[in-house]
């Protein structure tokens, strides 16, 4: 018999049993177990889903017995991991069992225990509700600006959009941002400067034939364990394969690399522009292709640094973003200073080195694959960063083709499908619309069913992440809920919230809703806390880093009373749009009376029709073109939606995952994955380039239809350093992030016994000669100080990673060791994203 990858990987999946096996909670979480019991019992039935975890977005196959998970495994038919997963989802399944599941609503009744999980009292849903809608309508009425809405790049898109509307549409309030502000910000502008059109043109599928790699801050051995995988099987079997790790420490990811290249922090800006450089004085780029597809920019420079509020509406702050035309002769002229001698002595990197990777470039032959996360997007300048490595795949043609382009990977499960494409930011629509463009206004509206004009007192956009929890901070903003995040940890500069007396006075005078499934760092410092229904529990949608839609249906209840999100968020809509009207109808029948059951006065019992509902209106942002109303057909032509097109609702479950734009063929709805590139439909390529809004067949192989006269741009974008730089009393660049077997704030992972036994406690990397002369051995506690706060934590010059002498590296997974009331809150000045990449520390023996 042939023995296929499929029925393989079947005859090798072991069943879990993954019943909450002796899992006790302790003192910070610290979780004891038995070993894993591995049982031989073969589930009733395999459901499948999306990993929970990272953007990867993997298949998982859920295995169900009697009503009750027993089994996870890599899904064979989802094509983004084609059954792969990673130890977090070899895990998955367990996330669901810690012994303290929040099980029922709480209500704060002591104030002062604010900070624990003291001083609440369980409450019925009725209650909590109720509560939530007065405090929250009570708030709007003195002053819109003091409520706020902080979702999440892991709520669903059913959740996202539920949000979106009820802020957006319901509050008319713009002050609702994601967490993905943290982690996606500042490639969604680097997207939208370059290109005009968000998210990743490429695939996973350029990962098996690319001729070099290329990682640009991203550790994606722990990050993206699967896509690596790719990588070094691609590496492992093909000779002449490379690979470039450009790092600010040494991870797992440099052991796989045949150069790595360890730079000073944010000077990454001066190499892109030197390889930039050394292609163009050596006529080493693709003339026609930049001849016939891109235009050349400039834009403001010397942005200086946004410390303290106010920077936003500052004079630079304001035109931050702004750039203008420029010739290729003038682009030339700018980027001639960054030579490799002048780069190396800026960055570290020897010029060799800066010479080899550029020569990978200038090979028209070679085929290349840059990626980059969070090194590059949490940045003071992660938007420029981004410009810059757009730049060199631009010039030199090597973009949307199998094997060679630029990939933004993703982090959290659905930072693209929910936070992006739906539009949960303060300046954001559905689909890449925007709050101040009266067009891309008017379209939402007619999709709302809103009057005309409707929107319009939205116009301002609402706080961005950091602008929102510093005015949480300082007391302006009054009323916060907060759903699929834990910002009581994860947060930059934690003390402008929580701790000291001169802060915090939002926290502690105000009104805070926590929409969570476990207690966290955030729902000891909530007033109301909701237990949530997670991940399979519920019927639900992520998007993933290469444009992929998967669609799960619930597989299990919930624990006691806990609710799936979007019917909270629906409840408290009714609550508080009761009275309301839109035109001459009530305000909740406009918005959310398709999800409702009037003669039962709640949602509508089944879930998946909520879901689909949701779904399918979102949905309906993106398919002008199959609506009955003719203005919608008009204006969604004109902005040119149907590039974005997703398939109908049940066609994401039936086919394992849909990458879009999707495009109905003969009854069948097909994805696309490689946008803008012409060619053959069944061979992954798009088609609107060739038939929608194409230049009219002037292009043959690309076609960038959504970029301003179908040219995107080359922007130059210099050198400017790091916000904060070491000196000599605070010596050190600290660096954090995160380790393989931890989910962010550890939450979930940390109640898994077999990963919180692997990675039980955060430790402080540190270089073997700076622990000698600050005369430190391996496992003394030592004190992280910065200007802004100080953590104890433990000190190793054996961790995982091997940072660079003047450089420590510190997790943020662990609850007990928060890292964040060290980091500092500076952000990009165009995408806002803060830098949680280096700020000066100091390191005292504790
Ligand atoms: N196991 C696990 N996987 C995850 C997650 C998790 O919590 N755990 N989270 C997911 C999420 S939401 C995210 S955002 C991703 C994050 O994925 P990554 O970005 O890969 O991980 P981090 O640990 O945040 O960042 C490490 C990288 O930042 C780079 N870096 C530091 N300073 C600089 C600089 O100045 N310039 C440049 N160019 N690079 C720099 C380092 O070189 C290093 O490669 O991981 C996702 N996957
Ligand atoms: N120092 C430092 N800090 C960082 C970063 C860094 O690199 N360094 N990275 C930043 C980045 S990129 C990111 S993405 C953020 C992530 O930061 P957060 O999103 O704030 O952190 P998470 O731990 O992912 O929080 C998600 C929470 O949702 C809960 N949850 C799970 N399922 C559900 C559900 O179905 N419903 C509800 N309501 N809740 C649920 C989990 O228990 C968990 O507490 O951290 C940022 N913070
Ligand atoms: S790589 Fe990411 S999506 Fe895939 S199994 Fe691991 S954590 Fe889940
Ligand atoms: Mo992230």
């Amino acid at each position: 018999m042939e023995i296929t990858r499929r029925s393989l990987l079947k005859a090798t999946a072991v069943s879990l049993t993954l019943a909450a096996a002796g899992c006790k909670q302790k003192e910070n979480q610290q979780v004891v177990s038995e070993a894993p019991k591995i049982s031989t019992v073969e589930p009733d039935e395999w459901k499948a889903a999306a990993c929970r975890f990272c953007g990867t977005g993997c298949g998982v196959l859920v295995g169900v017995k009697d009503g009750k998970v027993i089994a996870t495994k890599g899904d064979p038919d989802n094509r983004s991991s084609k059954g792969l997963n990673c130890i977090k989802g070899f895990y998955v399944g367990k996330i669901l069992f810690g012994e303290d599941r929040l099980t029922k609503p709480l209500i704060r009744i002591d104030k002062t225990k604010k900070g624990t999980m003291e001083g609440f009292r369980e409450a019925t849903w009725e209650e909590a509700l109720d509560l939530i809608a007065k405090n929250l309508i009570e708030n709007y009425k003195k002053d819109p600006k003091s409520i706020a809405f902080w979702g999440s790049g892991q709520q669903t898109i059913a959740d996202g959009y539920a949000s979106v509307k009820l802020w957006k549409a319901g509050l008319l309030n713009n002050n609702i941002d994601p967490n993905a502000r943290l982690c996606m910000a500042s490639a969604v502008t680097g997207f939208m400067s370059t290109f005009q059109s968000d998210e990743p043109m490429g695939s996973y599928r350029d990962l098996d034939e690319a001729d070099v790699y290329v990682t640009w801050g991203a550790n994606m051995a722990e990050m993206h364990p699967v896509l690596f995988s790719r990588i070094t099987a691609r590496k492992l079997s093909t000779p002449g394969v490379k690979f470039y790790d450009l790092t600010t420490r040494k991870s797992r990811t440099s052991e796989m690399a045949d150069t790595t290249m360890v730079f000073r922090p944010q000077t990454d800006l001066a190499i892109a522009n030197a390889i930039i450089n050394y292609l163009i004085q050596n006529n080493k780029y693709d003339k026609k292709f930049v001849d016939e597809h891109l235009q050349f920019k400039a834009g403001t420079e010397n942005l200086g640094h946004s410390y303290e509020d106010g920077y936003d509406k500052s004079e630079v702050g304001a035109v931050a973003d702004k750039d203008w035309n420029i010739t290729f002769e003038e682009f030339k002229e700018m980027v001639k200073p960054y030579t490799f001698e002048y780069v190396s002595t800026l960055s570290n990197v020897p010029a060799a080195d800066l010479e080899a990777l550029a020569k990978e470039f200038a090979d028209p032959n070679k085929k290349i694959v840059s990626l980059w996360t969070m090194g590059m997007n949490q940045h003071t300048r992660g938007t420029w960063i981004n410009n810059l490595v757009y730049n060199i795949h631009l010039l030199t043609g090597k973009i949307s083709k199998p094997g060679s382009g630029p990939f933004s990977l993703t982090g959290q499960p659905s930072a693209c499908g929910t936070a992006r494409e739906v539009g949960v930011f303060s300046h954001r629509l559905p689909s890449d619309l925007v709050v101040k463009n009266p067009e891309h206004r008017q379209y939402a509206e007619l999709v709302w069913n809103l009057p005309k004009g409707y929107l319009d007192p939205i116009e301002t956009p609402g706080y961005h992440t950091v602008k929102m929890f510093r005015e949480l901070g300082n007391g302006n903003v009054k009323f916060m809920w907060s759903m699929s995040n834990n910002w009581g940890q994860t947060m930059p500069k934690l003390n402008r919230f929580r701790g000291n007396d001169a802060n915090g006075k939002g926290v502690k005078d105000g009104f805070i809703v926590v929409s969570e499934v476990y207690p966290t760092r955030s729902t000891e410092l909530a007033d109301v806390v909701l237990p949530a229904a997670m991940w399979i529990e519920r019927e639900g949608q992520f998007g993933n880093a290469e444009r992929r839609t998967n669609v799960w249906r619930k597989v299990v209840e919930a624990p006691g009373e806990a609710k799936y999100d979007i019917w909270a968020i629906v409840q408290v809509a009714k609550r508080v749009l009761e009275g309301r009207k839109i035109g001459t109808k009530p305000a909740f029948d406009v918005l959310f009376g398709n999800v409702w059951d009037y003669d039962k006065n709640d949602l509508l019992e089944d879930e998946y029709e909520v879901n689909k509902r949701l779904f399918e209106e979102y949905r309906s942002f993106t398919n002008p073109h199959l609506n009955q109303n003719k203005e919608i057909q008009e204006l969604g032509k004109k902005l040119k939606l149907k590039a974005k097109q997703i398939a109908p609702y049940d066609e994401y479950i039936k086919q394992h995952g849909i990458a879009w734009p999707v495009r109905e063929v003969n009854g069948e709805w097909v994805e696309t994955n490689w946008r803008y590139a012409n060619g053959k439909q069944e061979d992954g390529f798009d088609q609107y380039g060739i038939e929608e809004f194409g230049a009219a067949g002037k292009y043959q192989e690309i076609d960038f239809y959504k970029s301003t006269d179908h040219r995107p741009s080359v922007i130059f974008r210099p050198f400017e350093d790091a916000a904060e730089i070491p000196d000599e009393e605070y010596p050190y660049w600290l660096c954090t992030g995160r380790v393989l077997e931890h989910w962010h704030s550890g939450t979930m992972t940390r109640r898994v016994p077999e990963l919180h036994r692997a990675v039980p406690e955060a430790l402080c990397e540190i270089h073997p000669d700076d622990a000698i002369s600050l005369g430190i051995k391996d496992g003394d506690m030592v004190k992280v100080v910065s200007r802004r706060g100080e953590v104890a934590v433990k000190a190793t010059t054996k961790g995982r990673g091997n940072p660079p002498k003047g450089l420590i590296y510190v997790p943020f997974f662990a609850e007990e060791t928060l890292i964040n009331l060290v980091t500092l809150d500076c952000y990009c000045p165009i995408s806002k994203q803060p830098d949680y990449k280096k700020c000066a520390v100091k390191i005292v023996k504790a």
